[in-house]
């Protein structure tokens, strides 16, 4: 059976964005995959988190996995720094990728800034620890958001410059596949009307767990009162509603409220605009509101139970963990072998 893995870091307040481009993805493909959910708590220290704040985020995410329709006991849920062999995988990694590759990487130059020499030598190789969450499973398909196109792209070139550089040894372990690849090339599932949502304030800027503002995003545990005052003061501009998708091209709030409007009621962009195309605002964004309020208050309500009790959740995780841990020592197995690792 074809494989999904995909994680989430904890590293604040998990968003809308979070759930549209990725999350809510994660439930139907239990049905089609064998489904691997993770809570990457060793990317979230790339940059600084209080303790305490990180094992409340931990188990915020896996609440949100589960309140979404996650299945820990058809998927495997667990939280990545239980099961070490991502460390392990991710240093041979770190050896095999090239620094002009890192260097690349759009989302590291954004969040340096300008400070580059003072960020964390982990946030430079995050990437890295990325494609060895992914391929230490063989997982063929990657369900995220658009942001993270990039760091998959990368994954794929590690994975064919692992394949390639240890041709030879792969073959003699006879550890490849009938082409003598050892690792897959991954694909990316990047779909739908909401693979990249903007903020509420700025829709050129991506809705994101680190903007300072809590007027930008919608926050998985918001209430109902605060997710429909948050949509009804999003930024937009006066124009009414278009009646077609080409009428969105310039106006990115507009399109990003549209989107968002599409992705929860399962519909596309053009039979949003049907509905609404030649009304203004006024009339939709309360109707956007009261979608919003139906689909995630009920879930904010499942994961507050969940997160209260953190017992069941933990040992969710601890779960998921040896689970997990069994599949990725056989791959390692092979990866120490492979690379010249005597044990
Ligand atoms: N705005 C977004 N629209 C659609 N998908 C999004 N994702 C994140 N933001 C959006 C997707 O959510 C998953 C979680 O990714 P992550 O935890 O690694 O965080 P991130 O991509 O770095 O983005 P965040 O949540 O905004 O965090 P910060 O602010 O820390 O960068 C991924 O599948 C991602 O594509």
């Amino acid at each position: 059976t074809p494989r999904v893995f995909s994680g989430i870091q904890p590293s604040g307040d998990l968003h809308l964005g979070n759930y549209l481009g990725a999350i809510r993805r994660f439930v139907p493909l239990q049905e089609t995959h064998e489904t691997i959910y993770c809570v990457v708590d060793m990317h979230a220290i790339t940059v600084r988190q209080e303790p305490d704040d990180l094992r409340r985020a931990t188990r915020e995410v896996a609440a949100a996995f589960i309140a979404a329709g996650v299945d820990p006991k058809r998927s495997i849920v667990f939280n990545q720094s239980q099961v070490i062999q991502h460390a392990e995988l991710a240093w041979v990694f770190n050896c095999v990728a090239r620094m002009g590759w890192m260097a690349r990487m759009t989302q590291f130059k954004d969040k340096a800034g300008k400070n580059s020499e003072n960020v964390s030598l982990g946030l430079f190789a995050y990437p890295s620890l990325m494609a060895a969450d992914i391929l230490l499973y063989k997982a063929t398909h990657v369900p995220v958001g658009d942001d993270q196109k990039q760091h998959l792209e990368l994954t794929r070139d590690i994975a064919i410059k692992f394949n390639n550089d240890y041709r030879d040894s792969i073959a003699a372990q006879n550890a490849g596949d009938d082409e003598g690849a050892f690792f897959p090339v991954t694909e990316p599932l990047i779909a739908g009307p909401a693979t990249r949502i903007m903020s509420l304030r700025d829709g050129t800027k991506k809705m994101s767990k680190s903007d300072p503002s809590d007027q930008s995003r919608i926050s998985l545990l918001d209430d109902a009162d605060a997710i429909a005052k948050k949509i009804k003061k999003a930024t937009t501009d006066p124009a009414e509603l278009p009646h077609d998708v080409e009428g969105l091209a310039s106006r990115p709030e507009a399109d990003n409220l549209v989107g968002i409007y599409a992705a929860l009621s399962d519909k596309t962009k053009a039979e949003v605009l049907a509905e609404f195309g030649g009304q203004g605002w006024g009339k939709f964004k309360p109707a956007l509101a009261d979608l919003a309020v139906a689909q995630l208050a009920p879930m904010a309500g499942e994961m507050r139970r969940l997160i209260d009790d953190s017992e069941t959740i933990d040992a969710i995780l601890r779960d998921g963990a040896e689970r997990a841990r069994a599949i990725a020592e056989a791959t390692m197995v092979d990866v120490r072998s492979i690379v010249g690792f005597i044990r």
